[in-house]
């Protein structure tokens, strides 16, 4: 087992950010969590807008110092992106490794991707991160000592070299077109044969894999941490004696990475092409409807907001508070309620599945 590493958090609340602060941080540290480090400290600020050396300002850069001379830290995380310069300056200055935001969930993904496409997505997209910040870490700081920001397919130590990781990307490129075009092949086979596809989508860890996993006995992975499930899981169900398509895929988050979107297309592809959309909610997340809305968003730029959507509000058996359903129920439609655990209100989302698919 790799040692825990310990890190020191830092959020700043922007005058424009339409988040809470405490929102986005509580998010930060089940990211960090999920990526398998352990939260120490949270340092926090509130700022007009980034400064551009340090993206903190120099009197919270001074407090950040202290702490780390009482602290045993492996590294510090920013709630933010960071651009290479500033991510540079920090490491210089602070003599720890920075991480921000965009490379946790890179991490992430990079832990959980299983399957050979999954894996050279993943790959693409830190590739593409790597690119962009190959002056992004200074000498001093050799980043051989493992963690987050180290791991993932695509971790060969001296690919540090431009032209050698525009040639690898350009070869990814290829590969996951080559893997895409056969998922196209089996999705024009399925059109032809009539079978209609209904995709779980959602905010990462609304239940969705818990669904397919109750629905069609799937056994998909599911675990109390974000993205869990990466790579997109298709089951056969039953819905009124015709056979449906059922897939599961990755999870969505607010301030999700463009690496990622950009390099998931093909999978992400398999939802755009859905005949239904059952949007799974945490419902007992206090954060439910900025979720709906940051998952909402990703579904309007991929361009499927003329697919037939359900709600599908999950985890009811966590929520006793009559009043936030009532309002979720009025505010979002058309919507079910249910608990993908034990199974209640499974039979309304059927009834309004097979509904909405036309049978
Ligand atoms: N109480 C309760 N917990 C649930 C329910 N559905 C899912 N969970 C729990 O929520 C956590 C996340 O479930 P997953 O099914 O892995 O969620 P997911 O949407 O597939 O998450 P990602 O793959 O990470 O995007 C797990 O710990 C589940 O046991 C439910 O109806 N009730
Ligand atoms: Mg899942």
């Amino acid at each position: 087992m790799e040692k825990k590493e310990k890190a020191i958090l830092v959020g700043v609340k922007f005058k424009n950010d339409l988040l809470p602060l405490s929102e986005s941080l509580e998010e930060l540290k089940r990211l960090v969590y999920s990526s398998g480090a352990e939260t120490i400290a949270v340092l926090t600020q509130t700022k007009e807008r980034p400064d551009s050396k340090y993206f903190i300002g120099s009197g919270k850069l001074k407090e950040l110092q202290e702490l780390l001379q009482g602290e045993n830290a492996d590294l510090v995380i920013f709630d933010h992106e960071l651009s290479p310069s500033q991510a540079r300056n920090l490491e210089e200055e602070l003599r720890i490794k920075i991480v921000d935001r965009t490379e946790l969930i890179l991490d992430i993904f990079a832990q959980h991707a299983h399957t050979a496409e999954g894996r050279l997505q993943v790959e693409l997209a830190q590739l593409d991160f790597m690119q962009t910040h190959l002056v992004g870490h200074g000498v001093a700081l050799s980043r051989l000592g493992g963690g987050i920001g180290t791991r993932g397919p695509g971790e060969t130590k001296l690919e540090t070299d431009r032209r050698i990781i525009r040639k690898r990307i350009s070869l990814l490129k290829k590969e996951i077109e080559k893997l895409g075009k056969k998922r196209e092949v089996l999705r024009t086979r399925r059109k032809a044969s009539d079978l209609k596809v209904a995709a779980l989508v959602g905010y990462t860890n609304s239940g969705k894999s818990t669904l397919l996993n109750t629905l069609t006995d799937a056994k998909v992975l599911t675990q109390d941490k974000l993205f869990a499930t990466l790579d997109p899981v298709t089951r056969r169900f039953y819905l009124d004696g015709k056979t449906i398509l059922i897939t599961d895929t990755v999870g969505f988050i607010q301030k999700l990475p463009h690496q990622l979107v950009d390099a998931f297309k093909s999978t992400l592809e398999e939802t755009i092409e859905a005949d239904l959309l059952l949007n799974v909610v945490d419902v007992s997340s206090s954060y439910a409807e900025h979720q709906i809305e940051a998952v909402n968003r990703i579904l309007s730029e991929l361009n499927v907001v003329a697919t037939p959507m359900v709600y599908v509000f999950n985890k009811i058996d966590k929520e006793s508070d009559e009043c936030k359903l009532r309002e979720l129920a009025a505010k979002y439609k058309p919507a079910v309620f249910i608990s993908a655990l034990n199974g209640k209100g499974l039979d309304d989302l059927l009834k309004i599945a097979s509904n909405r698919l036309g049978h």
